[in-house]
């Protein structure tokens, strides 16, 4: 008679949490929400830079390069993002 051969379960990890995240995060460089980028952003954008301390709620937007914090690393991927949303 043959043994039988358990194996693990296989773990399907969900994406929604992910999904999720994505849907609440208000776009990279977008701080006023309005759908595009432009000269209130980037007032903006230079403010978080500058001082994010007090700006808390704003270093995930100003986080264009997705490493968890505000910093001048930032400042070329907003450039171009700032680029491509010019008419
Ligand atoms: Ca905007
Ligand atoms: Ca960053």
């Amino acid at each position: 008679m043959p043994l039988a051969v358990r194996t693990a379960p296989t773990v399907i990890e969900s994406e929604t949490p992910a999904i999720i995240e994505a849907m609440v995060r208000p776009p990279h460089g977008d701080f006023d929400d309005d759908g595009d980028i432009e000269q209130n952003d980037l007032a903006l954008f230079v403010a978080t830079l500058i001082e994010p301390e007090a700006h808390p709620d704003l270093i995930v937007i100003a986080d264009t390069n997705g490493d968890g914090s505000a910093n001048g690393e930032d400042i070329p991927e907003f450039t171009r993002i700032m680029i491509d949303c010019q008419p």
